[in-house]
């Protein structure tokens, strides 16, 4: 590892440095113990202490060494920077700095730079009515919460992409780069184009433990760490020791260099002539965790240990020693040297500070809503299949929601504000229309046989899902726009990351002084349905079951029908923001039931009947709802039949396409009001459901509803294999000849009438069931069905 040299801090400077992270450290243990007292005025008593002491202090001063130092940078370059903390469990260490470089009291009057406001400061954290103990929506200056630990790096990278004067500088855990997504994210030196998107700092904050082991970076060899790192694509430089002033001049050397080599990469990869992947440098902090905080504690050791990850004096307020401890420990940091008579920081800590927007905590980058340039949006209408009667065409619905991508795309680029994040899948996902106008992101070697690589590319694909989720959240927390097309099964791998981003968003929507940011908007397809050639481990529709588990206000579902409504409901999706769009569309050729004006005002309603499907003349006798493109198919089949079979039976048939009106309006923003609900699918008459996913989710959205006791759902319920597409819904009891049966089931007084016709289904499936078994295909007459005006 390399190991800058110099010592660059003059006395002065190197007074004023450590005087700050003095400071910031004593902010930091404020907060974690002190109810009051906040200046020391007096000694400390019991009573000056939380009863319940929360926090994590062992991050906190390697976050703050590191928060002074990029902050000497900043000042000294105007450079525009971001700070993400892996480890945002040092939440008291990132409200230090934004309370001392003055941002939390701008955003937060009552929290003022003064000894109140101090007072403030140390109360309200990890305290009911207070703030979170985590680097939160509230702390200004943060896109990165970091509770659930991984995501720091490609959140970074998402930031970096496409703003050429940033830097974002992004400390690792050491415990968090033992996750999969983190390890995984250091490929993204190969996705990170010199010439138009800025640059990433990783800082590996090699403090030797995670809560109570160490970790694995932190005992393996220097050789084999250094190898690890140049393996990721970095140059890695190692800043190591545990005396201040020492370490002080090694970052600071340290940071001085890398800040040139990084002008460096960049001025050459812009002038047009450095064609080679660049080796970005990244540091090493070696330093103890907890440094300068209690060495130990009943004769065990605590600083540099696993002992410091959290409080490290838990009995302060009931232990007189351990209350005499934490004494010493803050006045170790000699506050009368740092805070005036009034509390305020004395102006020599803060006045080498930078200023204005270019202070970490009020960068707009973190406020990416302030930023924010809406899509210039072509109208959908000109890219929807002409059709003249329902069901008479056929399309792929991704493919054409492809061409409308590509001229959105084209439209945007000027504003280098839009990008399509999946895992390999673009092309197969049928969206490759976009690769007319912009390529694959790619900075690593190419062949021959590569097809759309540029390192301007405007695709992010790499086969990680965390990662692609990463980089889009970090893209989208600075006010970009995007959208993340991926397997329906595989979305699950980042169940999890979509639980914190909604959490973040559900938390930022009622700070008033966080701006709406694009929404993060999901393109599931390849879905359930149509994984016959994949099979079983393929076939996952629970992604809709775990998004519905979040804010409504956050939610929105959307699984429209065929080609033209999905281009409907793509342009809402774009325009929105706040919110998690899931969409779910089939990429197979698929009847094209809806005109784009009749798309339109559907998508707009959200459900609806389809009364040119319907027979009912008002008063059905059964309602046929679908939800998704399968199972619509098979609603307007079954539909056909039973126009054919039973020609007398009033049949309405009810689709929809927005999954959330189907929760009662005190439930969700989008939901049916009672009335409304009632008036599709009647309060008495049974309502045969079909729908694209895990049944029970229907019921759980509807169970308040008048006609709930009516409802009988049919989705998918866990069978599949690799088998033809008609089979995955008969095995699943969604096929069009089940669900007649189900209506002559649930109809009153039919079963006894209809019995001859539902004998002919249960024929009929037993047909098919041997007629794939010889042919290996689905029933000509399944396949080739299709509807036909009454
Ligand atoms: C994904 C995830 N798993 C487990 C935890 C629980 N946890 C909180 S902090 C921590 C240790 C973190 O260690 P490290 O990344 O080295 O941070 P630092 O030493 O800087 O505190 C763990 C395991 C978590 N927050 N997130
Ligand atoms: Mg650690």
């Amino acid at each position: 590892m390399r190991v800058a040299s110099g010592r660059p801090l003059n006395e002065d400077e190197l007074a004023r440095i450590d005087a700050y992270w003095r400071a910031a450290n004593y902010l930091s243990v404020g907060q974690i113990f002190l109810l009051d007292n906040p200046l020391l005025r007096e000694p400390l008593r019991p009573e000056h202490i939380k009863r319940r002491l929360l926090g994590h202090w062992g991050t906190t001063p390697g976050l703050n060494l590191l928060y002074a130092h990029l902050d000497r940078v900043i000042a000294a370059r105007r450079q525009h920077m971001l700070y993400v903390t892996g480890p945002g469990h040092g939440g008291p260490g990132l409200l230090a700095n934004v309370w001392l470089e003055g941002t939390l009291s701008e955003v937060y009057p009552n929290v003022s730079r003064d000894e109140s406001g101090m007072a403030r400061l140390f109360r309200q954290f990890s305290f009911p009515g207070g703030v979170p103990s985590h680097v939160a929506p509230e702390t200004p200056g943060s896109i990165h919460e970091g509770g659930e630990l991984g995501y720091s790096l490609a959140h970074a990278y998402g930031a970096a992409f496409d703003n050429p004067e940033l830097v974002v500088a992004c400390v690792v855990g050491d415990g968090e780069a033992e996750t999969g997504p983190l390890a995984t994210a250091w490929h993204s030196t190969k996705f990170l184009d010199p010439v138009g998107d800025g640059a990433v700092l990783p800082i590996l904050h090699l403090n030797g433990y995670k809560i109570s082991n160490p970790t694995v970076l932190a005992r393996i060899g220097d050789d084999e760490l250094t190898a690890l790192m140049r393996g990721y694509g970095h140059t890695p430089y190692l800043v190591e020791g545990n005396d201040p002033a020492t370490v002080h001049q090694l970052l600071a050397a340290t940071l001085d260099e890398i800040f040139d080599e990084i002008s460096r990469i960049q001025r050459e990869a812009r002038a047009g002539g450095a064609t080679e992947r660049p080796s970005w440098p990244m540091i090493v902090l070696r330093t103890p965790k907890g440094w300068t905080g209690p060495k130990e504690l009943d004769g065990l050791p605590v600083e540099g240990t696993w002992r410091a990850h959290q409080v490290p004096l838990p009995a302060a307020r009931d232990d007189a020693a351990q209350l005499a401890a934490l004494e010493e420990w803050m006045r170790g940091y000699r506050p009368e040297h740092l805070f005036d008579a009034d509390g305020a920081p004395v102006p020599s800590l803060v006045d080498w500070l930078p200023a204005g927007v270019l202070r970490m905590g009020a960068s707009p980058h973190a406020n990416g809503g302030i930023l924010t340039r809406s899509l210039e949006l072509p109208d959908f209408r000109g890219y929807a299949v002409k059709t003249d009667a329902p069901g008479t065409q056929s399309a792929e619905a991704t493919r054409v929601l492809g061409g409308y991508l590509r001229d959105v795309m084209a439209a945007n680029m000027p504003y280098r504000n839009l990008r399509l994040f999946g895992p390999d899948e673009t092309e197969s996902n049928r969206l490759g229309a976009v690769y007319e106008v912009t390529g694959k992101a790619w900075q690593a070697r190419t062949e021959p046989v590569d097809l759309h690589l540029a390192r301007d590319g405007r695709v992010m694909e790499m086969l990680s899902e965390h990662t692609c989720q990463g980089w889009l959240e970090g893209y989208l927390l600075t006010g970009r726009h995007g959208l993340f097309s991926c397997y329906e099964a595989f979305i699950h791998i980042v169940d999890s990351m979509f639980n914190q981003h909604a959490k973040w968003l559900k938390v930022a929507r009622t700070l008033p002084w966080r701006r709406p940011v694009p929404s993060l908007n999901y393109l599931l397809t390849s879905h359930v349905w149509r994984q016959d050639h994949n099979g079983f481990s393929h076939q996952d529709p629970g992604f809709i079951d775990h998004v519905v588990n979040k804010k409504a206000d956050v939610i929105r579902v959307y699984l429209p029908p065929d080609a033209n409504t999905l281009l409907s409901v793509a342009d809402h999706c774009l325009r929105s923001r706040d919110y998690v769009n899931v969409v779910v569309a089939g990429k197979n050729p698929a009847p094209v039931w809806l005109d784009v004006e009749a798309a339109a005002a559907h998508c707009a309603r959200g459900t609806g009947i389809w009364e040119w499907a319907s027979n009912d003349d008002g008063d059905p006798d059964v309602v046929l709802a679908c939800a998704g493109d399968v199972p619509t198919l098979e609603t307007l089949a079954a539909a056909d039949l039973l126009r054919r079979h039973l020609p007398d039976l009033g049949v309405r048939v009810v689709n929809v396409v927005d999954l959330m009106r189907l929760q009662p309006a005190s439930e969700h923003p989008h939901g049916l009001s009672d009335a409304d609900f009632d008036a599709l699918f009647t309060t008495d008459r049974p309502v045969i459901f079909a729908y694209h996913g895990y049944p029970w989710l229907i019921h759980r959205l509807t169970y308040r509803r008048a006609n709930h006791r009516n409802l009988h759902v049919r989705g998918y319920k866990e069978e599949g294999t690799t088998t033809t597409p008609f089979d995955m819904v008969v095995m699943n009891d969604m096929d069009r000849y089940h669900l007649v049966m189900d209506v002559i089931d649930r109809v009153p007084g039919l079963a006894r009438k209809a019995a001859v016709v539902r004998q002919s289904m249960v024929d009929k499936r037993l047909a098919h069931h041997h007629h794939i078994r010889r042919y290996g295909e689905d029933l000509p007459e399944v396949r080739d069905w299709t509807w036909s005006a009454p």
